[in-house]
């Protein structure tokens, strides 16, 4: 299997891993994408800002309204950090 091909196996598992906690498998509700922001990004949630940045995050997020974030939605957000982590990379 190529690398391309590994890492998006990587998401898909990451993604189900939390999604599947509670409710609906296919979908991750907000619970569940604050606690794959903790432990994937290792960040330290959990004050009431951090809450909104999470209600606020969730929100754009959710494009379609329906008050989850399924798989096309998740994408978009590691598609926003992969973009952040090339201009990164860049400037190096
Ligand atoms: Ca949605």
């Amino acid at each position: 299997m190529g690398e391309v091909q590994q890492a998006i196996f990587l998401l898909l598992n990451a993604f189900h891993k939390y999604a599947g906690k509670e409710g609906d498998k296919d979908s991750l509700n907000k619970g569940e994408l604050k606690e794959m922001l903790t432990k994937e990004f290792g960040l330290e949630l959990g004050k009431a800002k951090d809450q909104a940045a999470i209600d606020r995050l969730f929100k754009d997020l959710d494009a379609n309204s329906d008050n989850s974030v399924d798989f096309l939605e998740f994408i978009n957000l590691v598609a926003s950090l992969a973009m952040m982590l090339h201009e990164c990379v860049k400037k190096q």
